[in-house]
């Protein structure tokens, strides 16, 4: 093709979209010079929805255009007919075309009917030439490419253009002016003025114990390290497991299949410095909550240790096997490192209980924010209780608990 003829073939596409409001994608130049057999036979374009056997390269439901042009202007006949059994039935189109003539061919009729270019034995030494007009089906990633098209195209000079570069921004400046939950200074469990004295005596003891603890040993979820990665983690007290396993042979009151450790929280033989923690713990739960260990002692303490703020953490987590609610409190020289909880009203809280108690449900999701230094947490929770008969109700209230359900 000259360039010439290419930029008329431009120019065709150009008026099929401005006389009959639809875009072509491809163009075929067939060239006619001899009438006997130079022709067309009885054919349906190759079109998705038309029954015909093969490829079928034109999508559905758009039309085909022919130009038609000659040498020197004449003109040479096109139809379109009803065909029964390869036999002409209905003849519903036949027109000479005159050279520059522009014939749209919609998918309903290239379905229905059959169209032929027919012999014409007096052409002879002169050129007629059909610029056919198509639209073809593309690969996936020309299709998406040309739909990124038609987006920018959309939104060339429009308002939202003027807009968009701007979001990145005001999403910085929505986060940044966001409304954080704030941090609850308070302490949860509130004590009176000697007690709280009291308190802080014992808890600076049980921070010089927790210094001395000679640890390596993490706690890690059953996936390993997906919430818990700590320096170290060390529980003791009236612990659960499958029952029958050694040391768990009480079977749990409500809980099937559970067994419940039912021997000395902390024996005499334990090293020091575990006796130590738990002695401490039991005079500081005898201080904030009596009624926590009650006189059978049916609790847990939990103990562990953070001090690498980009190694360690404690994500969001349950604590699914608790029957009531907890009591943490942390201690060592951090920054950071609030407790967040989900309430139970489904917004969440962050606590600073930094040698100050906190209660909260372990049964709602709760982790450690970041953090920088050595944090110590120590937790008081319960996997069985005796004086329950079922797990109290899930509350994140600041409100004592009633141990006196059943036996
Ligand atoms: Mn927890």
């Amino acid at each position: 093709m000259t360039h010439r003829s290419l930029r008329r073939a431009q120019a065709g596409a150009e008026r099929i979209e401005h006389d009959f409001g639809e875009s072509t994608n491809h163009a075929i130049l067939i060239a006619y010079s001899e009438g006997e057999t130079h022709h067309a036979p009885f054919h349906k374009d190759k079109q998705e929805g038309v029954e015909q056997t093969g490829a079928k390269d034109m999508v559905r439901g758009s039309s085909f255009y022919v130009l038609s042009f000659s040498d020197e202007g004449d003109e040479r006949r096109f139809e379109i007919a009803d065909l029964i059994d390869g036999k002409v039935t209905d003849t519903i189109f036949s027109e000479k075309m005159a050279s520059g003539s522009l014939l749209k061919v919609d998918a309903a009729t290239n379905a229905r009917y059959w169209h032929w270019l027919p012999k014409d034995p007096a052409w002879r030494g002169r050129v007629r030439y059909s610029l056919i007009y198509r639209t073809i089906k593309r690969g996936k990633v020309r299709r998406l490419i040309e739909w990124l098209r038609g987006v920018a195209e959309f939104f060339r000079g429009s308002f939202a253009m003027l807009v968009l570069p701007f979001l990145p921004l005001w999403w910085l400046f929505t986060w940044a002016t966001a409304e954080r939950a704030p941090v609850v200074t308070a302490a949860a469990l509130r004590l009176s003025e000697a007690d709280e004295s009291a308190l802080q005596t014992k808890l600076t003891a049980l921070e010089a114990a927790l210094y001395r603890v000679p640890l390596r040993t993490q706690r890690r979820d059953a996936v390993k390290k997906r919430n818990f990665n700590q320096a170290w983690q060390y529980g003791q007290g009236r612990q659960v497991n499958t029952v029958g396993l050694g040391g768990f042979q009480t079977p749990h009151n409500f809980r099937k299949g559970i067994g419940v450790y039912m021997g000395e929280a902390c024996r005499t033989d334990a090293p020091v410095w575990k006796r130590e923690l738990w002695e401490t713990c039991a005079e500081i739960l005898e201080l904030i909550d009596p009624s926590y260990a009650g006189s059978a002692g049916d609790y847990c303490v939990n103990f562990a240790r953070m001090d690498d703020s980009l190694e360690h953490y404690v994500k969001e987590h349950i604590d699914g096997h608790d029957v009531a609610y907890q009591l943490a409190v942390c201690l060592g020289d951090f920054k950071g490192g609030e407790l967040r909880c989900t309430l139970a009203d489904g917004t969440s809280q962050m606590y600073d209980n930094t040698r100050k108690f906190v209660q909260l449900d372990g049964r709602l999701p709760h982790r450690v924010e970041p953090f920088i230094g050595v944090r110590f947490s120590v937790i008081f929770y319960k996997v069985f209780d005796r004086r329950l008969a079922k797990a109290l109700p899930v509350t994140s209230c600041p409100r004592r608990a009633s141990w006196r359900a059943a036996r």
